[in-house]
């Protein structure tokens, strides 16, 4: 049980690094949705359940960003860590599903 969850946590550090190491503009351009999804998890992951107060109406952004943090609830650190991976994997997917495969020849 251990050693899980340690490899839970270099996974999702892994996860992590990528993102945070992605360029902020390329072929691909995740949805908002896509964004938010990651934001939560890794918030719940690193922070652990929303406690802090929800931003006023000068802060849209920071209020979708809120909220699907507070979404989590009590979801566990583990639980957001494997999800966040697992988000990963699901988007990498798609962006290999929908890459354009002419494009060396374009
Ligand atoms: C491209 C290449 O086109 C080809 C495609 C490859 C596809 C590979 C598939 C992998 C999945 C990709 C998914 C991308 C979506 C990511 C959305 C993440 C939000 N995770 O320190 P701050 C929080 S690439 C989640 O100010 P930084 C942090 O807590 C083209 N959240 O900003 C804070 O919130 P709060 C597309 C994280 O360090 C807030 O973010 N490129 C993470 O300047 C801001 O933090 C992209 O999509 C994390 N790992 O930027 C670029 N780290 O204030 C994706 C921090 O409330 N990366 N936060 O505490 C980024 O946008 C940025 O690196 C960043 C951090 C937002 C994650």
């Amino acid at each position: 049980v251990m050693a899980e969850s340690v490899d839970h946590q270099k996974r999702f550090q892994a996860a992590v690094d990528v993102i945070q190491n992605l360029p902020k503009s390329g072929a691909y351009r995740p949805p908002y949705e896509v964004m938010l999804r990651f934001y939560c998890l890794y918030k719940q992951a690193v922070c652990g359940p929303c406690t802090v107060s929800r931003p006023g109406f000068w802060d849209p952004v920071g209020r979708y960003k809120w909220d699907a943090w507070s979404r989590l609830g009590e979801m566990s650190s583990e639980i957001a860590m494997a999800a966040y991976v697992d988000e990963m994997k699901k988007v990498a997917q798609e962006v290999i599903d929908t890459m354009p495969i002419n494009e060396k020849t374009a």
